[in-house]
């Protein structure tokens, strides 16, 4: 829609006048309302972008060598979007996305902070978070909350490297300038298996006494990769081809998505499968578990393998096509529609 009368722009107005207004803090809204306000569809600065784990992990080895962890404490490369300036650790405009390296024996002090961030595990054996006191074994796929304000710490019991992809609502908390972190002296390790093993076996079913007791907003923290898959198995045996095989990671007292402000789901795509998402408000972040996808963001096609990253912004059209026609091919979505479903801006529109 380009009908839209053209506004005056700052050129327009005497010089007079712009040096009185700058001298007083005073902007005219008119010569940039278009641009914060755009007609008809946004104009997001998130470009589509493809992060090849390829690229990704000898670089990030490589900062194994050059960062000592004491250096570092988390020792992460961020995927930062082009479209935002790479000093921006954007993503999307709302996800901060990184790779994370831990080697054997070392340990990311503990600390708690106001962004919220969950960890997907890309490689290696032996890794572990503790939050709040629960240990929770990293293993290939598994899904680690931890929410804001939960103290938490990360260390390598095994041997290789452990590496895993961090995603926070960094840019909404540090845009409300509210982005901070306190550090914590060691936890003390609860010796235990996690709820995801105890409390919340199964879905359905849940400890009697959470019924009328508070159990925290957070009760489960850890999904393992091999029972979500086994669950995406199932659910594509009952739905139509063409239809999305996605499941969403949910809070198992509420049914609630797990976090304030990210929600996070798992995509199967079957042999030869070729998917539309459906469009919506909401800005993502795919990561492929397992299996080599071919995906068009808006005009933009990328071939995308194991453990690669792909980010979309708001509104965009995003295809998926599973390029095998034998076995079949698994993605990890991140996207910012909770925080626009509770402030009333989430949007979905037909194919
Ligand atoms: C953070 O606390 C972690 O705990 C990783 O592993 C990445 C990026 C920005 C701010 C805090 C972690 C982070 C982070």
């Amino acid at each position: 829609m380009n009908d839209a009368p053209k506004l005056g722009t700052l050129e327009e107005l005497p010089l007079e006048y712009r040096t009185a207004l700058t001298t007083t803090n005073l902007v005219p809204l008119w010569p940039s309302l278009r641009g914060f306000l755009p007609h008809g569809h946004p104009a997001p600065q998130t470009v589509p972008t493809h992060w090849r784990y390829s690229e990704i992990r000898p670089l990030l080895l490589r900062a194994g060598e050059l960062a000592p962890i004491e250096k570092a404490e988390r020792r992460v490369l961020v995927l930062a979007n082009p479209g935002h300036g790479l000093d921006g650790l954007h993503t999307t405009g709302t996800i901060y996305c990184g790779m994370q390296l831990i080697l054997p024996g070392e340990t990311a002090p503990n600390h708690r902070h106001t962004p919220s961030a969950v960890r997907l595990v890309v490689e290696g054996e032996g890794g572990f978070t503790v939050v709040n006191g629960e240990r929770l074994p990293m293993n290939r796929g598994d899904l680690i909350l931890t929410p804001s304000m939960n103290w938490h710490e990360h260390g390598h019991a095994g041997s290789g490297p452990v590496v895993w992809l961090d995603a926070l609502d960094l840019p909404l908390v540090f845009s409300m300038e509210a982005s901070y972190a306190i550090e914590g002296a060691p936890q003390r390790v609860r010796n235990a298996p996690d709820a995801s093993a105890t409390r919340y076996r199964r879905a359905g079913l849940v400890p009697y006494t959470s019924l009328d007791t508070q159990c925290g907003d957070y009760p489960l923290l850890r999904w393992p990769w091999h029972e979500v898959r086994a669950a995406l198995q199932a659910l594509a045996s009952d739905t139509e081809a063409g239809q999305p095989v996605h499941l969403a990671y949910v809070n198992p007292q509420t049914g609630a998505e797990c976090l304030p402000t990210l929600g996070f789901s798992a995509l199967m795509l079957r042999p030869g499968e070729e998917l539309a998402m459906p469009r919506d408000s909401a800005s993502a972040v795919y990561h492929v578990v397992e299996g080599r996808i071919d995906a068009q963001i808006n005009h933009t096609a990328f071939a995308a393998e194991d453990a690669d990253v792909l980010a979309a912004a708001a509104h965009a059209k995003v295809r998926l096509a599973n390029r095998s026609t034998e076995k079949p091919a698994y993605l990890f979505k991140i996207d910012d529609a909770p925080l626009q479903r509770k402030i009333g801006i989430y949007e979905s529109f037909p194919a």
